[in-house]
């Protein structure tokens, strides 16, 4: 396809849509298979309506190389068994960086480069960056909104989930009494 001509995209701040609109991509929790710690408990809300746990709502920019395009990820509270709803994550295996902007919500950002943990809080308003080499997922860290940022990355980054499979986040969130708790487990 041939690079785009330049055009102008409106963030609707009331809905959180961008207009023109692309695709969007609903994740249920059974599509989350294998990545919550508690099987059981992800197996019985699963059996028990399947709820949706994010949706990704992409701007007309394709993920082709050398355009950059966007999307806006809003991520629904809730939890398995105290671990906070998330993105299931990824690596991009072209190592390039990335940015989330905050919009509404509380939020967090897991990164994880096979050895080290960084865990950034994304509230309005708020860039995060996320430098090559690090997977990063997202977490809805709030007890009762939703939790929503814009992404734009570059459209030959690919996404690789395998990844995630295989080495994990090095750590997990839960919901604390006193808000969100992240807890580090051992390596392998
Ligand atoms: C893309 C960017 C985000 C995520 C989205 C969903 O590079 O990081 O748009 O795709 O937040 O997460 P995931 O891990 O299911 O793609
Ligand atoms: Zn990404």
């Amino acid at each position: 396809a041939p690079p785009l001509r330049p055009f102008s995209i409106r963030l609707d701040r009331s809905s959180l849509e961008l207009l023109p609109a692309g695709p969007v991509l609903t994740r249920r929790l059974s599509d989350l298979e294998g990545l919550f710690a508690d099987e059981a408990a992800w197996r019985a809300d699963v059996d028990n309506g399947d709820p949706i746990v994010y949706t990704v709502a992409s701007s007309p920019v394709p993920e082709t190389a050398t355009e950059l395009p966007q999307s806006i990820t809003r991520i629904r509270p809730g939890d398995v068994a105290g671990e906070l709803y998330f993105t299931k994550g990824h690596m991009h295996p072209v190592a390039e960086g990335e940015i989330y902007l905050g919009l509404e919500g509380e939020g967090g950002l897991l990164l994880f480069d096979g050895t080290d943990i960084e865990f950034l809080e994304i509230t309005p308003d708020r860039i995060g960056y996320i430098p090559p080499g690090w997977a990063h997922r997202s977490v809805n860290v709030g007890s009762n909104d939703d939790y929503s940022f814009l992404a734009v990355y570059p459209g030959g980054a690919g996404h690789d989930y395998g990844w995630v499979l295989e080495h994990g986040f090095g750590a997990r969130v839960y919901a604390g009494a006193a808000g969100a708790e992240l807890r580090s487990y051992p390596q392998p």
